[in-house]
């Protein structure tokens, strides 16, 4: 079973990403548009309803807002980071009647387990700041909260400092359909299948999520001048083992310990995140547009076991050469 407290864990990965990847840089040109559009219904015999407003959301340090509607059916939503920090847009389906005031208690609940009324709906993962990226998926009418896991320096996820969001899934269902996808992954517990080389540019991300876990598919490009190995290795190291690495790395450089050593000196390097798609529950589907640039990527996945182990280090970490 995943707890909240694991989840938070998997947070405080992510933030250790922030210390070892030092030479990152922003990778999405903040143009991109979505793929698969909601489309209005043509028919001219029907009485023709406006299209609702395409859904933005925005993200800034610590809050979401929402601009737009979203309605039922395939559904893409634009996310803006407009923070200083990496941010993410997480949706997350509330059943069983329960409310944004329910999912705040649970929030609000050190190591409170997740419920069955709480379903992950994919999402837009950890976007650079000033970029965005576009999330699709298909929704039922109902209530959903708007989620960001990512932590700041001082160790707190940005859901307890106010990213938290409500969002009403209501009216006339939606006629647009599932994006193509240029970087289609599987999921399965606890592995991915996916290629092994992606085109540079604009990519629509598909994670099918045929496993029994919650998986995400978060893209991180290893730092130019460091090795994916040695990358992928501080990434899963404790935060304690990844100190001393920076450490010994700063006495005694190497190859590959200087951009760490470097990173581990600079007072907020850039992270390297590089988008993806956020959790979904088992069974589901989701997609996320992203800029790629060439190069290595990381494709990880940090929700924890019931042992609170991350995915990542049971196998759901990838190797994705983008050129
Ligand atoms: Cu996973």
């Amino acid at each position: 079973m995943t707890r909240l407290a694991r989840i938070i864990a998997v947070a405080t990965l992510g933030a250790i990403t922030l210390g070892i990847a030092g030479c990152g840089g922003k990778e999405e040109a903040p143009k991109s548009t979505p793929t698969a559009a909601p489309k209005a219904a043509t028919a001219t015999a029907a009485p023709t309803q406006a299209a609702p407003k395409p859904l933005t959301i925005t993200g800034t340090d610590y809050a979401f807002a929402v601009d737009g509607q979203a309605v039922p059916g395939i559904q893409t939503i634009t996310f803006k980071n407009a923070g200083k920090e990496d941010h993410e847009l997480q949706l997350v389906s509330l059943e069983q009647g329960k409310t944004l005031l329910d999912a705040q208690k649970l929030l609000a609940t050190p190591g409170a387990a997740i419920p069955d009324w709480v379903k992950f709906n994919g999402g837009a993962w950890a976007i650079p700041a000033g970029a965005q990226s576009t999330m699709t998926a298909k929704l039922n009418a109902g209530s959903y909260v708007l989620l960001c896991f990512i932590e700041s320096p001082d160790k707190a996820p940005h859901f307890a400092k106010g990213m938290v969001g409500a969002l009403e899934v209501k009216g006339t269902e939606a006629k647009g359909v599932a994006p193509t996808a240029t970087l289609a992954i599987e999921a399965s517990d606890n592995a991915f299948k996916m290629p092994a080389e992606a085109a540079a540019g604009k990519a629509t991300i598909s994670l099918k999520n045929n496993g029994k876990e919650s998986h995400f598919a978060g893209l991180i490009r290893v730092p130019d001048g460091m090795t994916y190995e040695a990358f992928t290795k501080a990434l899963l190291a404790p935060p304690a083992a990844t100190a001393t690495a920076a450490a010994a790395a700063t006495t005694k450089p190497s190859a590959t310990g200087t951009p760490a050593a470097a990173a581990a000196s600079a007072a907020a390097p850039p992270s390297g995140v590089s988008g993806g798609v956020g959790a979904v529950s088992a069974g589901g589907q989701a997609w996320s547009t992203t800029e790629l640039k060439a190069g290595t990527y990381a494709v990880v996945c940090f929700v924890p076991d019931a042992k609170g182990v991350p995915h990542a280090a049971l196998g759901m970490m990838n190797k994705l050469t983008v050129k």
